[in-house]
């Protein structure tokens, strides 16, 4: 009788302990296929703009934002980084194409900050070093929630096409800020200024990539403060 107890009693147990097990699967699964999507909307007196971003995308590009090179550059930042990218823009490209390129990259980094949510998982840290002909450019970026900016760029000409090379530099350190993030861009060397920026922008996709990516071995936070928001 008393074995007989005990035995029910083991059975109870198992059946207790197994439910448990069950929920944290299906918890875990719903978590991983949150959706890493933002769409942000920004309208000025100067600027109006949509950006929509999945960072588990397949590197869709839909840019329009009035200033065809910035065109090319964040096609080249999709098509790298896989991440499906949706830019509208509607600027006073009328004055000069400094309003529009600046505040694109506004959009863009909150929208990437936004589609981290709370970074669980996260591969933080991204690093790349890409070439176009002669040139070379690395760009490293933590996203630490601390933004901070290198920019180690010397291009002779100040445009290509019509565009102004300037631009570049606030393109970027407008993503760096809106995006929360530490921001090195190390040219190596290069002559032609298409393609020393056209590297850079590729070398960023490919640390993006790596940045953005979630790691399911990975539990919590990627940081030692616990926290990567400020
Ligand atoms: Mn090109």
């Amino acid at each position: 009788m008393a074995a007989a107890k005990k035995k029910t009693a083991k059975k109870k147990a198992t059946q207790k302990a197994a439910k448990p097990a069950a929920k944290r699967v299906a918890a875990k699964a719903v978590s991983r296929a949150r959706d890493r999507k933002a769409e942000v909307k920004r309208d000025t007196s100067e600027t109006k703009i949509r950006v929509r971003v999945n960072l588990d995308g397949t590197g869709n590009a839909s840019i329009d934002t009035g200033v065809p090179f910035l065109d090319h550059m964040l096609d080249a930042l999709s098509r790298h980084s896989l991440i499906d990218l949706s830019v509208e823009a509607d600027g006073d490209t009328y004055i000069d194409d400094h309003h529009t390129v600046e505040d694109v990259g506004i959009a863009i980094g909150q929208a990437i900050d936004e589609a981290i949510g709370n970074k669980k998982g996260l591969g933080r840290f991204g690093h790349a070093e890409v070439p176009l002909d002669e040139a070379l450019v690395a760009v490293t970026v933590d996203l630490s929630g601390r933004p901070y900016f290198v920019y180690n760029v010397k291009i002779g000409q100040q445009r290509v096409g019509k565009f102004e090379v300037e631009l570049v530099n606030d393109f970027m350190q407008a993503l760096m800020n809106a995006g929360q993030m530490n921001l090195h861009i190390n040219q190596r060397y290069g002559r032609n200024a298409h393609h020393i920026i056209e590297a850079m922008f590729k070398a960023l996709a490919r640390a993006l990539k790596a940045a953005v990516a979630v790691d399911p071995r990975v539990s919590g936070v990627p940081s030692t403060k616990g926290s990567l928001r400020g």
